[in-house]
């Protein structure tokens, strides 16, 4: 009756069945008394998305890592908390299904938690994993391990990476089912399915195997009022003080089009925002329940809608909140204007971060960007004059640029005199244009499982054991432009205003570099990482001279670089005490 079945089926307990098999007997009384949706096709090789035959109970949430992608300088950065499968958790639990999430970021041992959160629960399970580029294989590793010691369970993967690349997932057979897009509603569908002993073959938005060949369902389209959705459970995290809690997400999806980001894939261009009494509600709770006195905003392009903006202000003014809390947010200097900024600051918004990019208007059109750099530059004079913390970030290797097109952008970054800047390396994620354009001039390069889809590898890398660039442009080197990367953020760190600003305010910048965590206890656990990264970088940094004085490798003069020292020593003058 049964051919390769895993593991035995007892009356009430169902098996997932995952090798090439017939239909249980079990199964053929499910299907005829299951309703609504498709019948299971018989006697296939089943192989693939299987058959379940019994209640499905357990979700387990996974929020999968990239923890060691960013080797040394992981001690440095904030953890944070898990938004996307903190938002199924939330959705599933109101919809009173049970659900537990194991976050890879915290979790040391992630299968061990797995297996005390399974003891005395129900089989079969569903164990959702949400998946980025850069934790796709730790996701698959885990998700191995998973399905050989628990192989009734379903696989599911969601998220940015598998959402734009659905048959790379699930040509690992252990994955069982894709969830494409915001997950809400189809995981809930998923689950009820099962539970209900129905196929999940009508399911919109997901892909899986069928009879040895992939299957993509349409998309369901995004979810169309947010406001619906429940709040953020803040309280799942809230007993780890590991996790920065001060966040909230006011917007999903964004209406521009940038060649290199992957924001779209997931949320579409669709721009959404939620009520503004819901958003004002999870600041208040943020600063009454947790103490909380810092809150960023994670929406992609918090400033698309300005009416909504205003009425935030008003809202948070009108609460008090704005004495109490300082807010950052991220936002496009063509959405600034100054009675908005204005209004902003003065409701305790400290901190704007700006996606410059590049100073080169050629670029900024060839990536779609949908601005002019002085559209940018007057935002960002602007946000200075009002008295922003500003971060920016410019995107160095885009297709086309060439070593002046970078040294323009470190030197505007200089004389915009912004506090915190990020030199990231163009990289290709998959779903983004950037990748298709990467692809056709054939100039993708995907080491191992995405190994080296870190944007900011070349600050991180083991200097004898480099990472590999995901695109080098035409008529570039990698070596060229690794040496543009490091030489940017010495000429623009190397100044005693804005190393005073990373090592003893870091909580003024983006919290992307956070260098003694606020105490002592924790600076010293820090202290040994602290000496490798000073270490790597005195050895990337001896090789960078080595190459300007040989002219090797580099188009960067020399007199250039003995200007940032010239320049550290005059900026010990009558400035210094600006911060
Ligand atoms: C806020 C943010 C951050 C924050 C916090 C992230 C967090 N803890 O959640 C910080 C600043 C820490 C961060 C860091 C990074 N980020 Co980030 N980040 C974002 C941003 C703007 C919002 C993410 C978010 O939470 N959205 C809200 C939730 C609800 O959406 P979601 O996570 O996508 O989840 C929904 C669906 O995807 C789906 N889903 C997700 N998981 C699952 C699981 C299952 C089982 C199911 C069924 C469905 C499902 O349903 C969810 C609900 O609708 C996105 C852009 C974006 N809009 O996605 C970039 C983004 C996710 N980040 C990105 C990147 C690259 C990074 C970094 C690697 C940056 C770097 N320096 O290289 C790091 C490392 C992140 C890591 N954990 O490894 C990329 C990912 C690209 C890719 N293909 O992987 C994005 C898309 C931005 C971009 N550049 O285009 N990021
Ligand atoms: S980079 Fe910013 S503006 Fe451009 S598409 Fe992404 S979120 Fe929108």
């Amino acid at each position: 009756m049964v051919g390769d079945v895993r593991q035995s089926i007892r009356p009430g307990e169902g098996v997932w069945v995952s090798g090439a098999v017939e239909i249980c007997s079990k199964y053929k009384h499910d299907q005829r008394t299951s309703t609504g949706s498709p019948p299971l096709p018989r006697g296939k090789n089943l192989r693939a998305i299987g058959r379940y035959c019994y209640n499905t109970k357990i979700v387990i949430l996974i929020n999968s890592s990239s923890k060691n992608a960013l080797g040394i300088f992981q001690p440095f950065l904030p953890i944070s908390v898990p938004m996307g499968v903190g938002y199924i958790a939330a959705y599933l639990n109101e919809q009173g299904i049970k659900c537990d999430i194991v976050d890879e970021q915290v979790e040391h041992d992630p299968l061990q938690k797995i297996d005390e959160l399974l003891v005395n629960s129900e089989k079969p399970y569903i164990f959702g994993f949400s998946v980025l580029t850069a934790t796709f294989k730790n996701a698959l590793e885990l998700a191995r391990e998973l399905k050989k010691k628990y192989p009734q369970s379903l696989i599911v993967f969601g998220g940015v990476h598998p959402t734009a690349m659905p048959d790379e997932v699930l040509s690992y057979d252990f994955v069982d089912v894709v969830v494409k897009g915001e997950g809400e509603t189809v995981i809930k569908e998923v689950y009820e399915c099962l539970k209900t002993k129905r196929t999940i073959y009508h399911i919109d938005s997901i892909s899986y195997r069928k009879d040895g060949k992939i299957v993509h369902n349409k998309p369901s389209g995004i979810i169309p009022d947010i406001d619906k959705l429940p709040p953020f459970p803040y309280h799942l995290f809230a007993d780890n003080p590991e996790y920065d809690l001060g966040f909230v997400m006011s917007s999903r999806g964004c209406p521009y089009d940038c060649i290199f980001c992957s924001n779209r894939v997931t949320t579409k261009k669709g721009y959404r925002y939620r009520s503004t009494e819901k958003v004002v509600e999870d600041i208040a709770l943020l600063h009454e329940k947790y103490g909380m006195s810092k809150v960023s905003f994670f929406d992609d392009n918090f400033l698309v809608n300005k009416d909504r903006i205003f009425r935030l202000t008003s809202e948070i003014k009108r609460r008090g909140l704005h004495k109490k809390i300082e807010f950052a947010f991220q936002g496009r200097g063509d959405n600034t204007t100054e009675e908005l900024m204005k209004e902003l600051h003065e409701t305790g918004f400290t901190n704007v971060f700006f996606g410059i990019e590049t100073a080169s208007n050629r670029l900024l059109k060839l990536v779609k960007k949908g601005e002019t750099i002085e559209e940018i530059v007057q935002a960002v004079e602007m946000s200075n004059r009002l008295g922003f913390h500003v971060s920016a970030t410019f995107i160095f290797a885009l297709p086309t640029e060439t070593h002046q097109d970078r040294m323009d952008s470190l030197k505007l970054s200089k004389e915009l005199d912004i506090d915190m800047v990020r030199y990231n390396n163009a990289t290709p994620y998959p779903g983004t244009e950037l990748y298709q354009i990467a692809l056709k001039e054939n100039r993708l390069n995907v080491q191992g499982l995405y190994d080296n889809f870190i944007s900011v590898s070349t600050f991180i890398e083991n200097p004898f054991n480099k990472t590999p660039f995901t695109y080098v442009p035409e008529d570039n080197t990698e070596a060229e432009i690794r040496k543009d990367l490091l030489f940017s953020y010495l000429s623009f760190y190397f100044d005693f205003r804005k190393l005073k600003l990373i090592f003893l305010s870091p909580e003024k910048g983006p919290s992307w570099f956070d260098a003694h965590g606020g105490k002592i206890s924790k600076f010293i656990r820090k202290l040994p990482a602290l000496f490798i990264l000073g270490a790597m970088l005195t050895i990337k940094y001896m090789d960078l001279f080595t190459s300007i004085m040989l002219h090797y490798h580099t188009s960067i003069r020399r007199r250039d670089f003995f200007n940032i020292f010239r320049d550290f020593i005059l900026g010990f003058g009558p400035d210094r005490g600006r911060c």
